[in-house]
């Protein structure tokens, strides 16, 4: 008798090669439509399936986990970041679980220069105010912004990411700077010319434009704090394409508004996708729907590790994006 196929779930909509290759896999329920799902339908899911395919848009906590069928094994994360997933108790009921690191690093760094580039170049200002009808022609003093070449960048979180911001940026003639929870290799600190901060209190007091490439984890949450957001100079700028739990992002706002902050350049918020209304109101600040890794290239890429990731598990293997919970 030919043996079952196991059942994957996927949440949302993913690109179409990908959807239809997991079908000639798996016995697969896609969710064409791609409207995410309530708690009460992951709860359905979990009752089910026999791997869940969930995106960053669905928090699967210990509440749903506790509903899951015996045969429920596996999460195959499509996405790098998990801290929309309970890992540990993940781990306690013996579920593995995958993400897909590595194949966004290049276009999220970018997204990530893109925002270095249009903040302190006013960027999207400018063109708010061509599209709006009120350019009165060019003038010496019109929309000026600050010169990014010779400025210092902070980078917090100098893993694959980071690291890639980093190249990018010294090509602009920015000097490195990073915090990181351990010193990168001394190859790659010399090819970057990157000083190291332990602290990150003394890196953010002397940076011009701070880059939050961290993940968002129990340690992470909120890292700049009021307290951290006010150690930085009023000319600072700030870019965050990680995770909007790692910044206090009322405080945030709160110090662009006074003048205590520069501006920000945002891919990412605390409550997405909320957004604070606040920070709408601010000329000094670009934000984006959480686009760091769209690219349809992208997108496949981590289709594809998805399903890597689903088959060799279910044939038997250690999956290769394996993720471990906190502390292992
Ligand atoms: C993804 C991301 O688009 O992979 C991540 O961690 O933040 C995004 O770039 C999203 O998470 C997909 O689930």
């Amino acid at each position: 008798m030919p043996k079952k196929r196991p059942l994957v779930i996927v949440t949302r909509k993913l690109p179409d090669s990908i959807e239809t290759r997991m079908m000639e896999l798996f016995d697969t329920r896609l969710n064409v439509d791609d409207k995410p799902m309530s708690k009460a339908e992951l709860i359905e899911a979990v009752k089910v399936a026999d791997v869940l395919v969930p995106t960053v848009t669905d928090r699967i906590d210990a509440a749903i986990l506790t509903n899951a069928n015996d045969n429920f094994r596996l999460i195959a994360n499509f996405g790098t970041g998990v801290d929309h997933i309970d890992t540990a108790a993940a781990r306690q009921r013996g579920v593995t679980v995958t993400s897909t690191p590595g194949v966004l690093t290049e276009d999220t760094a970018d997204m990530t220069m893109a925002l270095i580039l249009a903040v302190p170049r006013r960027l999207t200002e400018g063109e708010r105010l061509l599209r709006h009808g009120d350019w009165r022609g060019w003038s010496p003093t019109h929309m000026l912004g600050h010169r990014i070449w010779g400025k210092r960048l902070g980078i917090i979180g100098m893993g694959r990411i980071g690291s890639a911001v980093a190249r990018r940026a010294k090509a602009f003639g920015l000097s490195i700077h990073y915090h990181n929870r351990r010193k990168v290799s001394a190859d790659m600190e010399e090819e970057l010319e990157a000083t190291y901060w332990e602290s990150l209190d003394q890196m953010l007091a002397r940076m011009d434009i701070i880059s939050v490439n961290c993940p968002h984890t129990p340690a992470t949450y909120h890292l700049l704090s009021a307290r951290r957001l006010k150690l930085m100079q009023p000319q600072t700028y700030v870019v965050n394409t990680a995770r909007g739990e790692v910044i206090d992002e009322n405080a945030l706002t709160r110090m662009i508004r006074n003048g205590e902050i520069a501006g920000c350049g945002l891919d990412v918020f605390e409550h997405e996708p909320a957004v604070n209304p606040k920070l709408l109101e601010l000329d000094s600040v670009v934000l984006l729907p959480h686009m760091g890794s769209a690219t349809i290239e992208g997108r496949i890429d981590m289709g594809e590790k998805v399903l890597i990731n689903i088959k060799t598990f279910v044939d038997g293997h250690a999956p290769p994006d394996r993720v471990l919970p906190d502390g292992f």
